[in-house]
């Protein structure tokens, strides 16, 4: 139960942790540390807690009868301690920080295996199987390595309770013949203590087993406080009464950099009134995304503010925030779970009318139902079972299932054909009709019903107005839009011809 719940609080950590955690740490170490680290935790607390108190319990109890018999004797087997308790505290000592390198290592190991598996039409596309089990090979080399030094250190400590064991063999047997030839002791006595002395070594060599499961669960520990240590995204503490988002979004000269880089948002000013719909324009690596990120606060711009309403984000409490927006992520995220869940992830509260209503609009309802399990089709592994296209219109069409104020698109229809995405423009522009949206697309021609366009070029807002005053300017936009335009036209002759 120790265990379990232990699994359940890192995974509840897990989820709390802002989106910058997840930068720095990659999926197969979380997983390792949930996983395998609990489980050498629990062998701790099972296993070998039971057998320490075995071997305590024999240790005391041999103690015991040995005062009793002879007291002196013991005092003689006693002083073979001191040697053992400190060579204990030094095995620890060294061991330690080797086994935190081997659980790093089995995690990279962990993580390389997930990754390379879900590159692997990548992988076998280019031929490069061979590589990838080299790379694979290096790492369980290195592992093998930090393995075997354990192991020395572990053998050494081996080597020491055997030493000792004969060492007091020898010195019972030598002192012991004396003492019994003297007449002070009986051979009974002598007898006793050395059939003893043996027994004592066992719990002794059992301690040192022991002492390396529990310094394998230290470094599993270690690594798991590393993430219940690391901070959970700091809810903010205002929780305005209001349930209606009224006014508008605010950028007011908010610059950001991811950790440690150079600036990707310089000095942006935005003033998104409620029920305005504007877009998102600009080269790639603009910063278009990055601006969406600041929004949801899955990051905090370094510098300026952001405001919902008149609420600073930064102090807004985080669920307040999101309440409000819904989002449909550049890049297409789907769980394992059938299609319903993945609509109204995993809400059973959301009723199915509510999730086909938002299906019909995102042109997918009926590809759903063409399925072989219609909505209760399970996506395997990322959705691998559908298209692309028929991926991002089920991210789509979970943003409609919350029905949210304020509606993000990134990039939400660009892998969708044409006619679908003309469609889906259509049922939009009724759809966002008292909503506020903030639509991200390279293919201008989606955008233009827009109430503003907003053109992003490297981290700067370059210039803004309705697609008719951008194209007037003939400014930065303008040229953008002549681009595709011209190669638009461009297919058309030659697909004519
Ligand atoms: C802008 C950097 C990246 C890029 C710049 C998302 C993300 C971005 N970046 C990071 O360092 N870490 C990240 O997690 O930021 O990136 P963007 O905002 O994603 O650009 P975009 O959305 O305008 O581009 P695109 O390609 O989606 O049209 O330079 O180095
Ligand atoms: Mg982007």
């Amino acid at each position: 139960k120790a265990a379990a719940d232990l699994k359940d609080n890192l995974f509840q950590h897990i989820l709390n942790l802002p989106i910058s955690f997840f930068d720095r740490n990659p999926v197969g170490r979380l997983i390792t540390r949930v996983e395998s680290d609990t489980e050498a935790l629990k062998l701790l607390f099972t296993s070998t807690a039971v057998v320490l108190v075995q071997d305590f319990a024999l240790l005391i109890g041999m103690s015991v009868v040995m005062i009793l018999v002879n007291w002196k004797l013991y005092l003689l087997i006693l002083a073979l301690l001191p040697p053992f308790v400190y060579f204990f505290y030094w095995f620890q000592k060294h061991i330690r920080p080797i086994y935190v390198e081997i659980r790093r290592k089995v995690a990279d190991i962990n993580n390389f295996i997930n990754e390379t598996i879900g590159g692997l039409p990548v992988i076998q596309a280019f031929n490069q199987e061979k590589n990838f089990r080299h790379k694979m090979n290096l790492h369980n080399q290195e592992k093998y390595r930090k393995e075997l030094i354990g192991m020395k250190l572990w053998y050494r400590v081996w080597f020491m309770v055997d030493f000792g064991e004969v060492l007091g063999f020898v010195l019972l047997l030598g002192i012991g013949a004396v003492w019994a030839l003297k007449g002070l002791i009986t051979i009974g006595t002598l007898i006793l203590f050395i059939s003893y002395i043996m027994r004592l070594f066992m719990p002794l060599r059992g301690l040192s087993d022991q002492l390396n499961v529990i310094q394998r669960a230290f470094a599993s520990a270690e690594r798991m406080f590393g993430i219940l240590d690391s901070k959970p995204e700091e809810p903010g503490k205002v929780k305005p009464a209001i349930t209606q988002f009224q006014k508008g979004i605010v950028f007011d000269a908010v610059n950001f950099a991811y950790e440690g880089r150079e600036w990707v948002l310089k000095d942006i000013n935005l003033n998104i009134k409620k029920g305005e719909k504007i877009a998102l324009v600009g080269e790639t690596g603009a910063g278009k995304t990055s601006i969406i990120g600041l929004l949801l606060r899955f990051y905090e711009p370094q510098l300026g503010k952001i405001l919902l309403d008149d609420y600073n984000l930064q102090n807004l409490d985080k669920h307040i925030l999101r309440r409000y927006v819904g989002f449909v992520p550049q890049d297409v995220i789907l769980f394992p779970g059938s299609i319903l869940d993945n609509l109204r992830l995993f809400d059973e509260a959301i009723p199915e009318e509510v999730v086909y209503n938002a299906t019909k609009r995102a042109r997918v309802h009926d590809k759903i139902l063409n399925l072989p399990d219609g909505y209760k089709t399970n996506l395997i592994q990322r959705g691998i079972n559908l298209s692309q296209g028929e991926r991002q219109l089920v991210s789509f069409a979970r943003a409609l299932v919350f029905n949210p104020e304020i509606l993000i698109l990134d990039e939400a229809t660009s892998s969708v054909d044409p006619h679908t995405e003309n469609l889906i423009q259509v049922g939009l522009t009724e759809l966002l009709k008292d909503r506020t949206a903030i639509i991200i697309a390279h293919r201008l021609a989606t955008i233009q019903m827009v109430d503003r366009i907003i053109v992003l070029h490297k981290g700067s807002i370059v210039e803004q107005g309705s697609h008719s005053e951008l194209l007037s300017k003939e400014g930065y936009y303008y040229r953008l839009y002549r681009l595709q335009y011209l190669s638009t036209l461009k297919e058309e002759v030659t697909n004519d011809a």
